[in-house]
C-alpha cells in the first residue's frame, strides 16, 4: 500500500507542502482555490489549468525509485500478491509492476477517455496534446466531449477495481505499507482488512494510521529508500535490488 512518499525522491512533489507542493504552485494558474484543479465541475468549464499541472507530472519525465523497484523486485520473486497505490504517476508500471497486480485507487495517466460518452481516448493522442498543453477532445463526431486521463477527481467514484479488490489484503501474509499519511478514505482502511496475526510493515517518515498498535505491526521509521534497502539486505537481495532499479 503506497502514496506519495514513494514518489518524493523521484522529484513528484506532493500536493500540500506549503512551498513547495503542488498546490502552492497552482498560484499562477488562477484558479478559485487550488484543489479545482482536480474538481470534476470545473474541469467542465475550465481544463486548461489541469492540462498544465499534467503537462508537469505526465508519465515519462520521472525515473521509478529503488522503492518502485523493490515492489517491482517481489513481484519477480512471486512474492507480490497486489499493489494499492494512491498514487497517478505511474512509476509502478515503468518500474516493471504488471497492470494485473497494480490497484490505482485514484486511478492514472495510464488510460483516458472522454467525460461525456466515456469512449477511450488513444495514448499517443493524449501524449502529443499533453505536450503541446493542448486540450484533448472526443473524436466522436456526435459527441466532442472534454477527454481527460482517468485519475479520480473530486467528485468521482474510485475505479470499480478498487472495490473489486479490497478485500485482497486479508489473503496476505505480509504487509507494507509505504509513503502515505494514510488519511485519504476509503484507502486508509486497507490496512485494517489485514489478518491480526499477520505483520504490517510501515515504511515511512512518520507513524501513521495506527500501524504499530498490534503486536505484529514493524515500523521502520524514515525515508523509504533507505527502508527498502534494509529489508533487501536482510534478505540477502540488496545486489538484485539495485540491478532491478538500474533497469529503469
Ligand atoms: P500524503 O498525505 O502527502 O502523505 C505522504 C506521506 O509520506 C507522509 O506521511 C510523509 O511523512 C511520508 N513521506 C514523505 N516523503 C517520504 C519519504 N521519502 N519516505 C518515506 N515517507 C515519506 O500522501 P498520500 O499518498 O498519503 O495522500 C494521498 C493523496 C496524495 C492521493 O490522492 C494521491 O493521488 C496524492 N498524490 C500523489 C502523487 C503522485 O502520484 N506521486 C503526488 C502527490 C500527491
Amino acid at each position: 500500500m503506497t502514496g506519495a512518499g514513494i514518489s518524493m525522491s523521484a522529484g513528484i512533489p506532493d500536493f500540500r507542502s506549503p512551498d513547495t507542493g503542488l498546490y502552492a504552485n497552482l498560484a499562477r494558474l488562477n484558479l478559485p482555490y487550488a484543489e479545482a484543479v482536480f474538481d470534476i465541475s470545473y474541469f467542465r468549464k475550465n481544463p486548461l489549468p489541469f492540462y498544465t499541472l499534467a503537462h508537469e507530472l505526465y508519465p515519462g519525465r520521472y525515473r521509478p525509485t529503488i522503492t518502485h523497484s523493490f515492489i517491482s523486485l517481489l513481484n519477480k520473486k512471486g512474492l507480490l500478491h497486489r499493489l494499492f497505490t494512491q498514487n497517478i504517476d505511474c512509476l509502478e508500471r515503468e518500474a516493471g509492476v504488471p497492470d494485473d497486480k497494480i490497484v490505482e485507487a485514484h486511478g492514472s495517466f495510464a488510460t483516458q477517455r472522454c467525460i461525456e460518452c466515456r469512449t477511450p481516448y488513444s495514448e499517443k493522442e493524449m501524449r502529443e496534446h499533453v505536450k503541446k498543453m493542448e486540450v484533448p477532445r472526443c473524436t466522436q463526431s456526435h459527441c466532442q466531449g472534454l477527454v481527460k486521463p482517468d485519475i479520480v477527481f473530486f467528485g468521482e467514484q474510485l475505479p470499480a477495481k478498487f472495490f473489486q479488490e479490497r478485500e485482497a489484503p486479508a489473503q496476505a501474509d505480509l504487509c507494507f505499507v509505504m509513503g502515505t499519511s494514510l488519511t485519504v478514505q476509503p484507502f486508509a482502511s486497507l490496512p485494517s482488512f489485514v489478518d491480526d496475526r499477520v505483520p504490517r510493515v510501515l515504511i515511512n517518515l512518520e507513524r501513521v494510521g495506527g500501524i504499530g498498535n498490534r503486536s505484529d505491526d514493524v515500523l521502520v521509521l524514515g525515508d523509504c529508500d533507505t527502508g527498502v534497502r534494509k529489508i533487501a539486505e536482510a534478505c540477502g537481495w540488496l545486489e538484485e535490488l539495485e540491478a532491478e532499479w538500474a533497469l529503469t
